[in-house]
């Protein structure tokens, strides 16, 4: 689609800060291959959503809106905003192999990973919308308007009642939370079209409220990244909740156990081939003539030891298990 926002000004990245994109792209996609890896072989419990062909949404939101000041909430599909937020990789395996030296001890795993910017990874589809209105409208109240609530939620949001509840209030209240909406295309095992009557998703919701809305192309991390800074500067001057629609899609099945009869072979690799965002960042390092060899070596290595050193942690004891939901404890 033609009508991506056109940002007004263009950022022009060091070498340096091209080459740590990359290097964080490439980790969240191998911790994703690592990860399932695991889970096939048993190692990993409950469910598992890759982050895979996302990537470039959570590095360029994670730089623009703070990596230690913003405040995220992310769905269970939140591997790679964790990595972006610059999660240790150590401690997310842990979490995924249910070890307490996870980063959330173990007791979360692979839909929960969490860090203090990003306290959950929610399982209820579109169920922080109405936490992000609150803490963006609990910073207004404290005067404290500089950390900013970033909401990340599935296409799959925009068909639950309480994306309309958490709007309704979030406007009411000029709470500024920025929503971004991830749309992948499909819902588990429907695709958007199917679910939901009315497009495009974010420039829809946010005329009901009248709110600002961007669409934004997601495999495209420059893109991306100059989008969201005017996101944030609309953000600061309009403190206002702003809608924003990322064009993506997902690589593997809704979880790994999806067989993903729903759409076929060709339609992935078609994506991959034209937008794989790995593949856009490639691109532009040759041009600058950029060592990537060396870049994905050292990015291997880190994945290799941080997997080696979380399989040598330790199971949660009683007292772990039981911390936060008993008051006895
Ligand atoms: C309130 C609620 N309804 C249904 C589910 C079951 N469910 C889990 S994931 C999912 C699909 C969500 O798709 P989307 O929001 O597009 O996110 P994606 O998985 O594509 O990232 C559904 C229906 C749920 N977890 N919560």
């Amino acid at each position: 689609m033609s009508d991506y926002h056109t940002p007004s000004n263009k950022r022009n990245l060091t070498d340096q800060e091209l080459k740590e994109f990359f290097k964080k792209m490439i980790e969240i996609r191998l911790f994703e291959d690592e990860g399932v890896r695991l889970y096939k072989q048993g190692a990993v419990g409950g469910f598992y959503h890759s982050y895979k062909g996302q990537e470039a949404i959570a590095v360029a939101s994670a730089f623009v809106f703070g990596q230690k000041t913003g405040d995220f909430l992310q769905t269970y599909r939140c591997h790679g905003l964790y990595l972006a937020l610059n999660g240790s990789p150590q401690a997310g395996f842990a979490e995924l192999l249910g070890k307490r030296e996870g980063c959330s001890g173990g007791i979360g795993g692979s839909m929960h990973l969490s860090l203090p910017n990003m306290p959950l990874g929610e399982g209820i589809v579109c169920g922080h919308a109405a936490l992000a209105a609150g803490m963006a409208h609990a910073k207004n109240h404290l005067g404290n308007k500089s950390p900013q609530v970033v909401c990340f939620l599935g296409d799959g949001a925009v068909a639950q009642g309480l994306i309309y509840e958490a709007l309704n209030i979030a406007k009411l209240s000029k709470a500024p939370a920025i929503y971004v909406i991830e749309n992948n295309r499909y819902g588990m095992g429907t695709a958007v079209d199917r679910a939901i009557s009315f497009h495009p998703l974010g420039k829809k919701l946010a005329q009901l409220y009248d709110l600002s809305s961007y669409y934004l192309k997601g495999c495209d991390l420059f893109h991306l990244i100059d989008s969201f800074t005017d996101v944030l500067n609309d953000s600061r001057k309009t403190s206002m909740p702003i809608i924003v629609e990322v064009d993506t899609y997902r690589y593997q099945g809704h979880s790994i156990s999806d067989p993903g009869n729903y759409r076929d072979r060709e339609e992935i690799e078609c994506y991959i081939k034209k937008n794989d965002c790995i593949a856009i960042i490639r691109k532009e390092m040759e041009q600058r003539k950029i060592d990537i060899e060396t870049c994905e070596k050292e990015v291997r290595e880190t994945i290799r030891i941080a997997l080696d050193k979380a399989m040598e942690g330790k199971d949660p004891d009683e007292f772990d298990m039981k911390k936060g939901v008993l008051d006895e404890v």
